[in-house]
């Protein structure tokens, strides 16, 4: 009898305490000024470009880290002088945030010179790799990558820049079957129009083609080898179709794609989410595979306060999260926050637009 109820007890309390392990939602954090949706999620520091994931039960996010370098903002982005990544971890009810130390810093990379600009990582065989956009010492973007046992770092970077990387803005999703594939890509400061030949052109457009009427530049991707350090396979152009199977065209600003690929998958449709710069949209695209071509189908954010919308979406228990960021702190573009609200997939899939900020001065 003794001995029932002893596992009778022990019973209970598994019970209890999965419940409570279960039950620890993560909300997002309601700001009550009503301009704003959300609360920035650190205010030490100014952090950007957020890519959550999920390592260890505990929510990472890898962050661009704005400062004031005194750079006077132009079309190629020349007030976002980055030289270092602090990550940023919480518990996944958004208990115990935490900025951790340095975990790479612009110093530390021998290829690289400046402009740390928006990070992703991902976790694969017992470590963790950071991928990061920096300019090389000729002012062209390279993509690195460095290495970590730790989620917060510090990481040891590899001495080159990965073989055939250019751009900025790279994003890392490893399929079911464990494939990893690089997303990257951004035009204007980005250079991404200066590699439409194949090789960098330094004297390039500082925009895009120029050409209204012709399919606008396309954001690129690899397959990672098997380590994580290199593309496995020749760099792709993702092709983003309208809904006619048509390509969508450098003048449709509203739709195509300017930076920041990120790739989600659910119900096992591949979603390409993006910024379309300029008119300050985050849109999204889906495709049956990691390759595409992807069809466009529409807003997944509307403009947030300042000029970059970049973002990254996480799926924490049952809920669907999109961290983005915003410049509620400092009112200036170059010095941002990040900040997360939640979002849902309809029952067709689709994606309702969301929208976080409700003031009116957002295109500074
Ligand atoms: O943070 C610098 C750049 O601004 C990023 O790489 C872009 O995506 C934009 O957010």
């Amino acid at each position: 009898m003794k001995s029932i109820c002893t596992i009778a007890i022990l019973y209970a309390l598994t019970v209890f305490f999965t419940a409570c392990t279960t039950h620890a939602q993560l909300n997002e954090s309601l700001n009550p000024n009503p301009d704003f949706k959300n609360t920035p999620l650190v205010t030490e520091i100014y952090t950007a470009d957020p890519s959550a994931h999920l390592f260890n039960g505990r929510i990472y996010i890898y962050a661009s880290h704005d400062i004031e370098s005194g750079g006077i903002e132009d079309d190629s982005g020349n007030h976002f002088n980055m030289i270092d990544y602090n990550v940023l971890s919480m518990d996944t009810d958004g208990s115990n945030v935490t900025v951790h130390p340095v975990g790479l810093s612009v110093d530390d990379v021998a290829w690289a010179e400046s402009k740390f600009w928006a990070p992703d990582a991902a976790y694969k065989n017992g470590k963790y790799y950071l991928y990061f956009p920096a300019k090389d010492k000729d002012n062209v973007f390279r993509l690195g990558v460095a290495v970590s046992e730790n989620p917060e770092g510090p990481f040891v970077p590899q001495p080159e820049p990965m073989k055939g990387s250019y751009s900025i803005d790279p994003s890392v999703f490893i399929d079911d079957d464990g494939s990893a594939y690089i997303y990257f890509g951004g035009i204007w400061g980005g250079q991404l129009q200066r590699w439409e030949e194949g090789a960098y052109d330094a004297n390039g457009s500082l925009k895009d083609s120029g050409i209204p009427n012709s399919p606008a530049i396309l954001p690129r991707m690899a397959k990672l080898t098997d380590d994580m350090l290199e593309f496995e396979e020749e760099v792709k152009s993702i092709e983003i179709l309208d809904k006619s199977g048509n390509p969508i065209l450098t003048k449709d600003l509203d739709r195509r794609f300017f930076e920041a690929p990120w790739i989600h998958k659910y119900n096992g449709v591949y979603y390409l989410s993006y910024s379309t710069g300029d008119t300050h949209l985050l849109a999204y695209a889906t495709g049956d595979n990691p390759y595409g071509p992807f069809t466009y189908q529409g807003l997944l954010n509307e403009p947030v306060q300042g000029w970059t919308n970049h973002h990254s979406t996480i799926k924490v228990g049952d809920q669907w999260f999109l961290f983005y960021h915003d410049t509620e702190i400092s009112g200036k573009t170059h010095l941002r926050n990040v900040k997360f609200t939640s979002f849902n997939h309809n029952k067709d899939g689709s994606i309702s637009p969301i929208k976080t900020y409700f003031g009116s001065d957002w295109r500074f």
